[in-house]
């Protein structure tokens, strides 16, 4: 199982769970942030630096992006304003264990604007700097109605 990492300015990359949660720079309590939710996660915002960090010079980012897309691996998907995620983790173990719900990751907003936006079971994260929605959306990806379908011409 890989996660691919998509950025606007910095290119694709392609993680297992282990190395995704290695660049990390700390474990959090998932608990210590969503109430009576056990779990090991790691900051968004913070996993985002280190992996800048990391990069070669001329492949980093001159910014911070300005919104998230998470896709899951049921084609869900959130786009969030990079303000909204400050708290932001995404929660990659519980009792010691790989997600048994969720799994590989699953994204947690803490004081987002909607529980909606709790991804699960994510398999891409997108990285964009350009484009300013100053409010978050969710929702199936590319989804169109079989009532549309049929009676489309
Ligand atoms: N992958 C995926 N994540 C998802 C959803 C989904 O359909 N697919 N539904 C979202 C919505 S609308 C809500 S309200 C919460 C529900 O979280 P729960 O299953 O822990 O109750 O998950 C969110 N995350
Ligand atoms: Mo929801």
């Amino acid at each position: 199982m890989r996660i691919r990492v998509n950025d606007q300015m910095s290119g694709q990359a392609e993680f297992t769970i282990e190395q995704l949660t290695a660049m990390a720079p700390r474990v959090v309590s998932l608990a210590d942030r969503v109430p009576e939710i056990e779990g090991e996660a790691f900051e968004l915002q913070e996993w985002y630096r280190a992996w800048q960090k990391q990069l070669p010079p001329q492949e980093r980012a001159d910014r911070e992006p300005s919104q998230l897309t998470v896709e899951a691996a049921d084609e869900f998907q959130a786009t969030i304003p990079w303000d909204e995620l400050g708290e932001a983790v995404f929660l990659f173990k519980q009792e010691g264990k790989p997600l048994v719900k969720g799994f590989p990751i699953r994204l947690y907003v803490p004081n987002g604007s909607s529980e909606c936006l709790n991804v699960k079971s994510v398999v891409q994260i997108r990285f964009s700097y350009n484009e300013i929605h100053k409010e978050a959306t969710y929702g199936f990806k590319n989804h169109i109605a079989l009532e549309d379908l049929k009676f489309s011409k």
